[in-house]
């Protein structure tokens, strides 16, 4: 295979080129003088706690989103006042890895800007929560410090690389964990409107072109890319855009097989959006990394839809364009053809808690975080548990695919203050959860999320409380069955992979589905349609009480209910779950 040089930036969508025709946001990306807007503007207005609606467009591709209070939204309309606006920002980390240094200040910004509480996310990251505007450029800032910013964690562009955290294999995980950060710096836009805007840099001279490879118009949406290293799926390689999986042979990273066109993300009542597994499509040896990722960004960048933006993610691409002919294209720009995948197998897709020693007898230790939140509260002081943890270790936190955080790389001689700390928080006890619970994921949704048609991470955990009793029923309890829960279709918890999922459709309302694989390998289909708690706690007692009845040895529930013929298998890699 040769090396290539980063493709060129498509043309057509440069400002001379005709954007009449083009999306509304294309318009506005072309027409940002690359992402900075009006954004300094908008920031220092002192009538409002908002930005101009085209400046919190612009925003996202800094990592901040406009959002207010939607408890309260109808209180103040009623009196009159703006909606009581705040802002979420989303830190970039690759692959989750951080130092206690680095923990150290995110609790410290968290408390001093964000409610006193962070938010693990889905993607392996730290959102901070209700920033009021005039404490964005400080948490931007206090960030730096610690080499830490918000660029690309949302936007049209290559948002957080993920990689497995896979704390048994020490070795192969700091490889491969230190290519994803290697794609993600080389992915990131290269803009210095983030400089000028959050640390007031001089403008200076320009470099021309500004963004080589995104040119003005960036992507035509979010990109996804991930690297997985078996036999965990945790970071759910298929609902990647593009996924590297490890393969691995006697302790050696030989390369990656490459997965294309994954994603979760659906519209309400908009049946030509779906969730799509997916496809491996063959394998590069490690050196083919950098160039690979620029030839498939590369073609989405120029043959995705600038038109639709909810049809512009790289799956419809594919669908429109076809597999073969995708493949090729890639091909093309590597100059070289893939060669075949090779083989590897998944076990999970979440994560084993508690404690592990890794290859190299380093300790690590998985703690469970239910659906991110770090908070304190009568009954656990997580933020104040691990800051005082942060402030003893000497390894690294890995942020997990699943919201919850991994103490890593802990000297054995050093396990012994990390275990009192855990005690002395109230924190050694919270992966003494049913195996249900240690597998659930919910997105944010309300009160925060703009898009919540219904609540999730608020309401996972009572839903739960009222599921445990039917698992303990029917000897249950300690079966890992992956169950996740959104407030709306997007998919931000990977719902259509889970074993059983909800996603809201109305205040209290969700779409049921089962069937999803227990590694992440199969999509899910829907059950129930629109129902509420009682609907959804009535099928879950007959379906898992006949799982505990009726199924084989070693049987996974997701498989289960499509043998029984409770729901219909959706075939690999393909899409529709409705
Ligand atoms: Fe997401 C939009 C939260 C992972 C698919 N997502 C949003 C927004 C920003 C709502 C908005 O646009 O106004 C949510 C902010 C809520 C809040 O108050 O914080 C939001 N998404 C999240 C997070 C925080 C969920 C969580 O509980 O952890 C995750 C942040 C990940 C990160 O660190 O970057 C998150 N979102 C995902 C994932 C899962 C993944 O990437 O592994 C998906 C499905 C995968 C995919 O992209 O297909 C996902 N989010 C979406 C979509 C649907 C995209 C689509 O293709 O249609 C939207 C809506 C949109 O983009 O228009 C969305
Ligand atoms: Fe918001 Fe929907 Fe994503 Fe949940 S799935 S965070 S409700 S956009």
């Amino acid at each position: 295979m040769t090396t290539t040089t980063r493709p060129a930036p498509d043309r057509s969508r440069d400002l001379s080129q005709p954007l009449d025709k083009l999306g509304p946001d294309e318009t506005l990306k072309a027409n940002s003088d690359y992402l900075r807007g009006t954004i300094r503007q908008s920031l220092y207005d002192p009538i409002t706690g908002s930005v101009v609606f085209s400046d919190n467009k612009l925003m996202k591709f800094h990592g901040i989103y406009q959002q207010d209070d939607r408890d309260i939204r109808d209180e103040r309309r009623r009196q009159k006042l703006e909606p009581a606006f705040t802002f979420m920002a989303r830190v970039r980390i690759p692959g989750g890895v951080l130092s206690p240094a680095q923990w150290l200040k995110l609790d410290d910004l968290g408390r001093r800007h964000g409610a006193e509480m962070l938010r693990l996310t889905t993607r392996q990251t730290f959102q901070f929560h209700h920033v009021v505007k005039e404490d964005l450029q400080p948490l931007m800032q206090g960030l730096r410090d610690v080499l830490l910013d918000t660029r690309a964690a949302c936007g049209d562009d290559s948002r957080g690389v993920m990689c497995s955290i896979n704390p048994q294999l020490s070795k192969i995980h700091a490889e491969v964990y230190a290519l994803a950060k290697k794609a993600s710096d080389h992915a990131i836009p290269k803009t210095r409107a983030y400089d000028e805007i959050w640390y007031g840099a001089g403008g200076g001279e320009r470099k021309e072109p500004e963004e080589p490879f995104y040119g003005r118009t960036y992507m035509p949406r979010k990109f996804k890319i991930g690297f997985v290293i078996p036999p965990s799926n945790d970071i759910d390689v298929y609902t990647q855009d593009l996924g590297f999986i490890a393969i691995v042979s006697r302790g050696k990273l030989k390369g990656f097989n490459v997965a294309i066109g994954g994603g979760m993300g659906r519209t309400d009542q908009a049946p030509q959006t779906y969730p799509r597994l997916a496809d491996v499509i063959g394998f590069i040896p490690v050196k083919q990394l950098i160039p690979t990722v620029d030839a498939v960004m590369s073609v989405q960048r120029d043959f995705g839809d600038r038109v639709e933006r909810p049809h512009a993610r790289f799956k419809y691409t594919i669908d429109d364009k076809g597999l073969d002919w995708i493949k090729a294209e890639i091909e093309s720009r590597l100059g070289a053809k893939l060669s075949p995948a090779q083989p590897f197998a998944f076990t999970t897709n979440g994560d084993v808690v508690g404690w592990v020693e890794g290859d190299d007898g380093r300790a690590h230790y998985t703690l469970f975080v239910e659906n991110g939140r770090i908070n304190n509260t009568p009954e656990r002081a997580l933020l104040d548990g691990l800051r005082e943890i942060a402030r003893v270790h000497k390894g690294t936190f890995r942020c997990t695919p699943n919201q919850s955080v991994t103490i890593s790389d802990i000297d054995p001689k050093d396990r012994p203050a990390i275990e009192t700390l855990l005690k002395q928080y109230g924190l050694d006890n919270l992966n003494a959860r049913s195996a249900m619970r240690l597998n659930s994921m919910a997105c944010v949704a309300l009160p925060t999320c703009a898009l919540a048609m219904a609540e999730s991470e608020r309401y996972l955990p009572m839903l739960l409380s009222k599921i445990e009793p039917i698992l303990e029923a029917n000897g249950l309890a300690d079966q890992p069955i992956t169950i996740r829960m959104t407030g709306c279709p997007n998919g931000c918890a990977r719902p259509y992979v889970a074993e059983i999922a909800l996603t809201g459709r109305a205040p209290g309302k969700y779409n049921l589905y089962f069937g999803g694989g227990f590694h992440g390998q199969r999509l899910n289909k829907m059950y129930l349609e629109n129902v509420g708690e009682g609907a959804i706690l009535q099928a879950l007692e007959e379906i898992l009480g006949r799982y505990a009845r009726e199924r084989q040895p070693g049987e996974r529930f997701g498989d289960f209910v499509i043998r029984a013929g409770i729901v219909p298998e959706v075939r690999e890699g393909r899409h529709f779950n409705d």
